[in-house]
């Protein structure tokens, strides 16, 4: 494909509680857009290929134990630290799918007592993301899907204040949807979406920065 200089991939981020979904949605939608001949990729954070990623999956399988406030900066410098490629893949025409951004930073830090403020802080100047979708599921529903590991976050307590403090950073411009329904029937919703992202940021819509 020849790259146009006036088009930009879409940033599109995926959020929600841990077994919502979210991972094989952002791999259909990989797979959706590749097939219509798009440029694009999936990431994820945390991206644990780093040195951070490193300590931040240590810290949430158990092996090591950190203060409240420095795991969410770790997690927040994971973001910094992939910031100027991420920008670069845009403004060469990549779409990226990233599954958890910064909403993820802030819900899973803030449910444990840290101020919501202070956890968006250090988030400040990242890239906004062109549209957030969030598979929504009641924390008891995640929970009966099974498939918790072992992992620091995955219970059932937390979870649901996570689902809280999620409640609390949405705003209007987010897409809500309910990850109740068939796989199949959440797929064909957030297709829809993500063309239209897709669209509109080839059209030239302007990139903007966290937290707008
Ligand atoms: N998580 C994820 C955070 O606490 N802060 C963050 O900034 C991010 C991106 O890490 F429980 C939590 C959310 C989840 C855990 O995520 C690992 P994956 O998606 O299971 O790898």
């Amino acid at each position: 494909r020849i790259g146009n200089i006036d088009s930009r991939g879409a940033l599109v981020v995926l959020e929600g509680l841990d077994r919502c979904g979210k991972t094989s949605q952002c791999s259909r939608l990989l797979s959706y857009l590749e097939g219509l001949g798009h440029s694009v990729e999936l990431w994820r954070f945390p991206d644990r290929t780093t040195s951070v990623g490193q300590m931040i999956s240590a810290y949430l399988s158990n092996e090591s134990h950190l203060d409240d406030h420095t795991i969410h900066l770790l997690f927040s410098a994971n973001r910094w630290e992939k910031r100027s490629m991420m920008e670069a893949k845009l403004k060469a025409g990549t779409t990226l799918i990233v599954d958890r951004y910064s909403y993820s930073g802030v819900a899973f830090s803030s449910a444990k007592g840290i101020d919501i403020e202070w956890c968006k802080a250090p988030e400040i100047g990242l890239l906004a993301p062109d549209s957030v979708l969030y598979l929504d599921i009641p924390p008891e529903k995640a929970a009966e899907r099974g498939g918790y590991g072992g992992e620091r976050y995955e219970h059932l307590e937390f979870q649901r204040k996570v689902a809280q403090c999620y409640q609390m950073l949405r705003d209007s411009s987010w897409k809500i949807i309910d990850a109740c329904q068939s796989i199949e029937d959440v797929e064909k919703q957030l297709k829809e979406i993500v063309l239209d992202q897709v669209t509109a940021c080839k059209k030239g819509k302007p990139l903007s920065l966290l937290w707008s």
